[in-house]
């Protein structure tokens, strides 16, 4: 069967399953864009690349499955390199497809032109430039095999406009052979026994969940993992969810804007049992201060995390599901040997820090609105599974440390790159995807005037998300630094509550939209955005700029200094 580079792009999409493709066609796409027409795949189109881009992403997170985008040449694909980035951060599977000019003018600065494989070669696990029709059924196959397996990632396709105009001679290919890339999946069963022994001999053990977790599909075998051994379990912003916030031993997000217990848990452990997570700064703070007594088996797919930040005692490289799995085969086997140390104490001190410092605001009656009880309120008026997004800044803090995400694949963020505006398009995705699940999206007002025209998209395409504003009129988590660490002295953060109209925006985007300025109209807002299903929803919650994020780390310093804020007797340190 003859056919041309494009239809053979599109038919390899279809052999790959894709259901959607999150776009926006130009000049050296345009090829493409016609096989389209006459596929079952469904396309999305969006109102700016960089929603594409976090589109895509929102769909990965919230189903396991790759999102696919697919842009023109040069601005659109310059668009499309944040959220490359912010995949590649948050090692989100994605394959992005880009037009590119016609591969014999290629060099000579020919309209629309960028150096796409270049550009994002650095942001990408994987890139390839097309050179022959002939060869874009294996590109496809190979593009998805690596941007699913091992450690996830996005991958790009550059596709000249005169290849996607050839014509060649179909085929499927039956396997991808990638020498040099054969990740390892299977932890080593030396390093796996020696790590059930530490558990064993620890008497501060505490498990770090990150969000390899999630990427492996690992939740159920860490539930499975701390219930046998009644470890405790920390979740990072990347993980929320991978264990559930209600469970006993859950104790919630570590770091920079987390909770005094899990920052506390990790600081004094002297077992961490890092797994498919990776040492982020915003995590340890100063790494050589983080976790002093701790020893560290490390799990993740990719070596290049074992002692990237911290050296592992027992580092494991391999998928944290089938790692996990094994491990608990060995913790059973080492029980059976010996005797387990005794964990009494460290569980009754970890009550103890639970009981004392718990998450605290507080929402008087006549008083401002606060951020804090909007979530709050969404959270319990909202279904249990409801997937949530958020946007970049105190707003996505707060979402974290309010919302009890008790399964997995509901919390959608940006967290390695910290993309502000990731929030809308990520919910569209995550819409798009779970069309059956309700999505909030928490965003901040500089977050959602980044990419708040995407909300045409999710009209047009009639993709019912609700959007929560939390307006404090600021760019607040920066405000929040400078009043406490450049003395009070605002520069730039200042943005008006009320330039836009972010009601008359929603509605202009054909949107339904609120507005709550007092703690006693969130709740019947809320009920009344929850019971529309057949367009977005935009709410307008007005809440007090003075709110900041606490428990605090600052930044550079160590754990040990974390400040709890005007809610508590500051402690002197952790201990
Ligand atoms: C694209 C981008 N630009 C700048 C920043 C730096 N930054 C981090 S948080 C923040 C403020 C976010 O303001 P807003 O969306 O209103 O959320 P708030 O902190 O007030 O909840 C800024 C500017 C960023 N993370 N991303």
């Amino acid at each position: 069967m003859q056919l041309t580079g494009a239809q053979a792009l599109i038919k390899s999409l279809e052999m790959e399953d894709t259901e959607v493709i999150f776009g926006l066609p130009g000049g050296a796409i345009l090829p493409v864009y016609d096989p389209l027409i006459d596929s079952s795949i469904r396309h999305i189109l969006v109102r700016h690349e960089q929603g594409a881009g976090h589109m895509a992403e929102g769909y990965a997170h919230a189903t396991g499955r790759p999102g696919v985008a697919m842009v023109t040449s040069g601005p659109a694909a310059t668009n499309i390199v944040t959220p490359l980035c912010d995949a590649y951060m948050d090692s989100v599977p994605l394959v992005v497809i880009t037009g590119q000019v016609a591969y014999s003018s290629i060099g000579t600065d020919a309209f629309q032109e960028a150096d796409t494989t270049g550009i994002t070669m650095p942001v990408t696990k994987h890139n390839w430039l097309v050179t022959d029709a002939s060869e874009i059924p294996q590109v496809v196959r190979e593009a998805f095999h690596v941007a699913t397996t091992g450690r996830p990632g996005p991958v790009l396709i550059d596709l000249p406009k005169d290849v996607a105009n050839q014509t060649m001679e179909w085929y499927w290919p039956d396997d991808v052979d990638l020498p040099g890339y054969k990740p390892t999946t299977k932890g080593h069963p030396k390093q796996i026994k020696e790590a059930a022994r530490l558990m064993g001999r620890a008497s501060r053990p505490v498990i770090y969940a990150g969000g390899g977790i999630l990427k492996a599909r690992a939740a159920e075998a860490l539930r499975e993992l701390a219930e046998l051994t009644g470890i405790h379990v920390v979740t990072t912003l990347m993980a929320r969810g991978a264990f559930p916030d209600d469970h006993a031993l859950g104790l919630g997000m570590p770091g920079m804007h987390g909770n005094y217990t899990a920052i506390a848990a990790l600081q004094q452990s002297d077992l961490l049992i890092a797994l498919g997570s990776r040492f982020d700064d915003r995590v340890t703070s100063k790494p050589d201060t983080f976790a002093p007594d701790a020893k560290v088996i490390h799990v993740d797919i990719d070596p290049a995390e074992l002692g990237k930040v911290r050296r592992p005692d027992v580092p494991i490289v391999g998928d944290c599901r089938i790692v996990i799995e094994e491990l608990i085969k060995a913790v059973r086997a080492d029980r059976d040997k010996r005797e387990w140390a005794d964990t009494s104490d460290w569980d009754t001190k970890l009550d103890g820090w639970q009981r004392d410092f718990p998450l605290r605001y507080t929402q008087e009656e006549d008083g401002p609105l606060k951020a804090q009880y909007c979530i709050e309120r969404l959270r319990d008026l909202s279904p249990d599974d409801t997937i949530v997004a958020s946007g970049v800044g105190q707003h996505q803090m707060f979402a974290s440390q309010y919302w009890h995400f008790n399964y997995p694949y509901t919390w959608i963020n940006s967290g390695g790159l910290g993309t502000m505006g990731f929030a809308v398009p990520a919910a569209i995705g995550a819409k798009v995807g779970k069309p059956e699940r309700t999505v909030w999206a928490i965003d901040g007002d500089g977050c959602f005037q980044m990419t708040a025209q995407e909300l045409v998209t999710a009209s047009a395409e009639r993709i019912p998300v609700k959007i929560a504003i939390l307006n404090n009129a600021y760019l607040g988590m920066v405000r929040q630094w400078q009043e406490l660490f450049y003395e009070e002295r605002y520069s730039e953060v200042y943005l008006s509550p009320d330039l836009p109209d972010y009601v008359k925006w929603a509605e202009a985007m054909g949107c339904v939209a609120f507005r709550v300025d007092t703690p006693e109209d969130v709740t019947p807002t809320i009920e009344k955005a929850n019971a529309i299903d057949d367009r977005p929803v935009v709410i307008d919650f007005r809440v007090d700029y003075r709110e900041k994020v606490y428990p605090m780390v600052p930044a550079g310093g160590s754990n040990d200094d974390v400040i709890l804020g005007p809610e508590f007797d500051q402690p002197e340190a952790i201990q």
